[in-house]
């Protein structure tokens, strides 16, 4: 066993005394302390430069190699990029943890506390932001040529503070003291210019050409994260970008007395990347928002072409080096701005510059929510970017003119409708549109949706071209999200299957066979209550509330929204309290229900559905008449570094948002892969997941997608549900008491008049009675635990598809393109 668990997390590439030997010697040359006197923070910094010395030489050598060959690239373009913590992944993945721990523990330190002292890199909301992050971990893994691009926000998604049972948003400095994984690069520093006008001018030879005299520039200042391989040699980048003034200090306005105004082109600039917008799934409608989308695209185009031109002198061989995705629509505007390049800078023609384009840039879309498609107002382009909306105004004409009409010839109603400027009071951009007309693939992030992105969202677009429309079904990293964050079933998969399976996913399905040996159950339910135990003592520490490992843990993770239906739970929690309060001998196993979430700060429903949660668990955990049966906890400041602990310790995995609207779901994929069992809806990745798992090893419920466009178009109306079903009826109505909130009733009715006078537009109510339902089901497994020991084993083992490794094979396949440089 103990050989195998060397190997389990590493091939050894430093020896513990080795690695004892650099982290001492950085505690000196790099944080100026000693063994004496060294807080936590030097002692990890030390850590950290003791890795780096291995992650540098390789981050060397792939730039290297990559440049010796010339080889062809994907430039992954994403607003977030939600890295968590990257001490423990990195060393993981160069192959010390096993050396770093050992010798940390030699100097006297525990690699968890000393690791503890990472703050989270947050440069992210939710699942796209996460996704990009496993992505760029996969490709380094498989040893793909990628660069990561984003910006270096200065505050990434606020940290979450529960006062009162409130949200309260307090700004996140993840880099405040410093971070030892980023490396300054001055040397690739890139203008950007903004606002102006754009003057038509003609040249000697006759030919008009555009000038665009910017109103301002600012400047963008990379910052590179080195992205190492699982126990590979490759260590790619993801290079962010942070804006500064051009020429940031103003000697003559500070001279003349402007103190103040002195510094305002510095902070102006500066604003640029000083926050991620905190909205998850809708546009944030300010100026700000388009400025940073615009910068960050500008900046890496311009370090992408610069890095083509060392070995190219026209553009002629651009698509084929390049491939750029577009993580969602946020970096749309890449597209004009590579066409304004290639005119107005290089010299192309139109056509030349277009085909470039359309054979460089691929798209991929996250959601179908109409709040969440991006669009645009023509006034702000114009102002912000007048030459970029020239150019989306030619590239619109000539689709419209050509490919729509050689279509639906004579059709304007088509026209109007599959244009990419929207007519009305404000004309907007309409951004996944011409991210569709452009992009040489656009694909969806599981089958269900990609399916759902033709039918629905772009009908009409995949009529025109039916070979542009793909799916990649979403992944996550199994180093992540198993090895590093549960090393005990990691250990217990090595001495099962071997120790391949970080890489190789599938390799897991070795231990199915295992699922009805009731040893093999054992440990594996031992291990479940141990990291149920971990964390169980979390909530303690965080909340304040004491939970019995030993309770069923139902854990609902994510961002907070209404269609994902985290107040569908709660409507259940509360039927669960009546019916113990009602008769407290009700048949039911001791449940603890576990909620991390973080609303957009402007939601207001958002935040009040956390609030109701909150005012529902002060209640429900010190009543004393239930007997501890049921607890409820809100974990505050939901984020990745949190998530690592919940996700092992789950055994029922809460994926309920109405079928339809959750594109993928990855939270779903790391749960199953810990061995907690689905709950959930016809939604996102838990079709794939079921058809992995079983029908018999996951818990489905609710109306499926058909179902719910078939009763929407109907006519739905939940206040049939509310007078058909007792229960529920008198659920929504507790909430407009003050049973919750004593002195002050109504402060939770809000979510019951969304829920019927708003029109219940997720149709909670609708699948409220399902969802009950199919909840005891769960009760009465978990309650057998050997068949529940088996089906969460089959669970875990069956998962292998959704490693993000997979998920990478299939974009390069179907979309990328790429060779491998680096050896295995
Ligand atoms: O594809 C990654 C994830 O992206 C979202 O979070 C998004 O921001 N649109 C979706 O909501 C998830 O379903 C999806 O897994």
């Amino acid at each position: 066993m103990a050989a195998k668990k060397a190997k389990a997390t590493n091939t050894v590439a430093l020896s513990k005394d080795q690695f004892k030997d650099a982290i001492v010697k950085h505690l000196r040359s790099t944080c100026g302390t000693d063994e004496a006197r060294a807080n936590n923070q030097a002692w990890w910094k030390a850590t950290c430069a003791a890795v780096n010395e291995l992650v540098f030489d390789r981050l060397t050598e792939t730039s290297k190699a990559n440049a010796d060959k010339d080889s062809r690239a994907v430039h992954y373009l994403s607003l977030e990029f939600l890295m968590g913590r990257l001490t423990v992944n990195n060393m993981h993945n160069v192959g010390v943890f096993g050396a770093a721990r050992d010798a940390l523990a030699d100097l006297g330190k525990d690699v968890n506390d000393i690791c503890d002292e990472e703050p989270d890199m947050a440069l992210g909301n939710g699942g796209l932001g996460r996704l990009a992050a496993c992505f760029i971990d996969s490709l380094a893994t498989l040893n793909y040529p990628a660069v990561g691009y984003g910006i270096h926000y200065e505050h990434g998604l606020f940290r979450q503070e529960i006062q009162g049972g409130r949200q309260i948003e307090r700004p996140d400095s993840w880099r405040e003291y410093g971070n030892p994984w980023e490396i300054c690069r001055p040397e690739s520093i890139q203008e950007v210019p903004l606002y102006g006008y754009v003057e038509t001018v003609f040249g000697e030879d006759g030919k008009m050409r555009k000038v665009w005299h910017a109103g301002r520039q600012i400047k963008g200042v990379p910052w590179d994260i080195p992205v190492v391989g699982y126990e590979a040699k490759t260590v790619n980048v993801l290079r962010l970008w942070e804006s500064k003034a051009a020429d940031f200090f103003d000697w003559d306005v500070f001279n003349a007395g402007g103190y103040i105004d002195s510094q305002s082109e510095k902070s102006q600039a500066e604003a640029v990347s000083k926050v991620l917008y905190p909205n998850d799934e809708s546009e944030a409608g300010k100026e700000l928002r388009l400025i940073q989308q615009y910068f960050f695209c500008a900046c890496s185009l311009k370090d992408i072409i610069r890095r083509y031109k060392r070995n190219h002198s026209d553009f002629s061989q651009f698509s084929k080096q390049a491939v750029i995705q577009l993580n969602d629509t946020h970096p749309t505007v890449a597209i004009p701005e590579l066409m304004r390049i290639l005119i107005d800078e290089e010299g192309l023609v139109w056509d030349d510059a277009w085909k470039i384009c359309t054979e460089t840039f691929a798209y991929t879309n996250h959601t179908l929510l109409p709040e969440a498609l991006e669009k645009w107002a023509v006034y702000l382009f114009e102002k912000v970017l007048p030459r970029h909306l020239e150019i989306i105004y030619e590239i619109n004409r000539r689709f419209l003119e050509d490919e729509v009409e050689a279509k639906w010839p004579g059709n304007d109603e088509m026209k109007r409708h599959l244009s990419i400027i929207e007519e009305g009071e404000t004309r907007m951009v309409r951004m996944a549109y011409l991210c569709v007309v452009t992009c040489f693939k656009t694909n969806g992030v599981a089958a269900m949706h990609s399916e759902l992105v033709k039918e629905d969202l772009f009908p009409e677009f995949y009529e025109l071209w039916p070979e542009r429309f793909v799916n990649v079904t979403n992944g996550v990293t199994p180093r992540r999200w198993l090895l590093a964050c549960n090393e005990q079933l990691a250990n217990m998969y090595n001495e099962t299957v071997g120790t391949d399976w970080p890489r190789k996913l599938d390799e897991l399905k070795g231990a199915a066979k295992f699922a009805d040996d009731a040893k093999f159950q054992k440990n594996f339910m031992a291990i479940k209550r141990e990291k149920k135990v971990e964390l169980a003592d979390k909530i303690e520490e965080l909340c304040g509330i004491k939970v019995s490992p030993d309770a069923m843990f139902n854990v609902l993770i994510k961002r907070l929204h209404e269609y994902k239906r985290q107040h569908l739970a709660l409507l259940h929690i509360l039927a669960l309290y009546r019916r113990l309060l009602e008769n407290p001998d009700y048949d039911m196993g001791p449940q603890v229900f576990i909620f991390g979430s973080k609303a957009a700060p402007g939601y207001k429903l958002a935040k009040d559905i956390i609030y109701a949660i909150n005012k529902v668990a002060d209640k429900v955990n010190n009543d004393p008449r239930i007997k501890d049966k049921l607890k409820v906890v809100f974990m505050p400041n939901y984020r990745v570094t949190l998530a690592e602990k919940l996700f092992p310790a789950g055994d029922v995995s809460l994926q309920i948002s109405t079928a339809g609207y959750e594109a993928s779901g990855t939270g779903n994929m790391k749960f199953a892969l810990n061995g907690a069992l689905t709950l959930g809806t016809m939604d996102g990745a838990n079709v794939e997941i079921r058809e992995e798992v079983g029908d018999e090893n996951i818990f489905i419920f609710g109306m499926d997608c058909d179902e719910v466009k078939a009763l929407k178009a109907a006519g739905y109306n939940p206040w049939d549900y509310y007078y058909g079903n007792p229960e529920l009826k008198a659920v929504l109505d507790w909430l407009e008491t003050d049973f919750f909130t004593p002195g002050a009733p109504g402060e939770l009715a809000s979510i019951k008049h969304s829920l019927l006078e708003g029109g219940d537009p997720y149709l909670v109510l609708a699948d409220f009675e399902s969802f009950t339902t199919q909840y005891t089901a769960v009760d009465v497994a978990y309650r057998d635990q050997k068949k529940w020991a088996k089906m969460a084993i089959i669970n875990s083992a069956s998962v292998g598809k959704f490693n993000s490794d997979r998920s990478i094979e299939d974009y390069v396949d179907r979309i990328w393109k790429l060779e491998k440089v680096m050896p295995n």
